[in-house]
């Protein structure tokens, strides 16, 4: 079956292509057409997948997911959440997101976070959502140069490792993303 991937982090192609593969034939929005900065004006992260996989199956037609994600910290009420990509500005900068997430930290004991993804499916114009979670901690200083946007802060719980310690494969049997992937997985195969 064809899937129209969308999204246009690098990080998260890499991740879910490889939880796809070989159930799905997997392509990016480029390769339907569609060229243009994908919509997430919405307040959510449901909302947001929803219109980004919506927009690009409103141009093309096929079956498409996005994922819309965020880092939820306890001690910040949730912040940065739906804004984590921007956390720190318009440049959309990890490193610059990174080092705000510490200042902001500074002085805090609990340091418990998660990180929350939905994923989005859109065929035939109807929209699924899926959801998945990861609970863990944000660590003093950034470990690793794997995974991407705040993975060097963020160790799993039961883990010493951050993400960006892990390789794709070890992610992939943890994360957010996976969790709600195998939850789109089982609902593909079951229906
Ligand atoms: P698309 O909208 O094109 O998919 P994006 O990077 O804008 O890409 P989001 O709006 O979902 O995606 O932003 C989520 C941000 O949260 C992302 O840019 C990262 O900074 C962070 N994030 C999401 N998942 C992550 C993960 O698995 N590891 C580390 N950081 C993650």
């Amino acid at each position: 079956m064809k899937l129209v991937l969308c999204t246009r982090n690098p990080g998260k192609v890499a991740e879910l292509a490889a939880l796809l593969h070989p159930t799905f034939h997997v392509i990016g929005p480029d390769e339907v057409g569609v060229v243009e900065e994908l919509p997430e004006t919405g307040d959510t992260l449901e909302a947001n997948a929803e219109q980004k996989a919506r927009w690009v199956h409103d141009r093309c037609g096929l079956p498409c997911i996005a994922d819309d994600s965020g880092l939820e910290v306890d001690a910040l009420g949730g912040a940065p959440g739906v804004h984590s990509a921007h956390y720190a500005g318009e440049a959309r900068d990890p490193g610059a997101n990174m080092r705000k997430l510490l200042r902001a930290l500074e002085g805090h004991g609990d340091r418990t976070a998660r990180f929350r993804t939905v994923i989005a499916f859109v065929e035939d114009g109807r929209a699924q959502l899926f959801h998945g979670v990861v609970k863990g901690r944000i660590l003093s200083a950034p470990r690793g140069t794997a995974g991407f946007g705040y993975d060097p802060l963020f160790a799993p719980e039961g883990e010493e490792r951050s993400f960006a310690e892990m390789t794709t494969e070890k992610k992939n049997r943890i994360s957010h993303r996976a969790r709600a992937m195998a939850a789109l997985l089982e609902h593909v195969r079951t229906r």
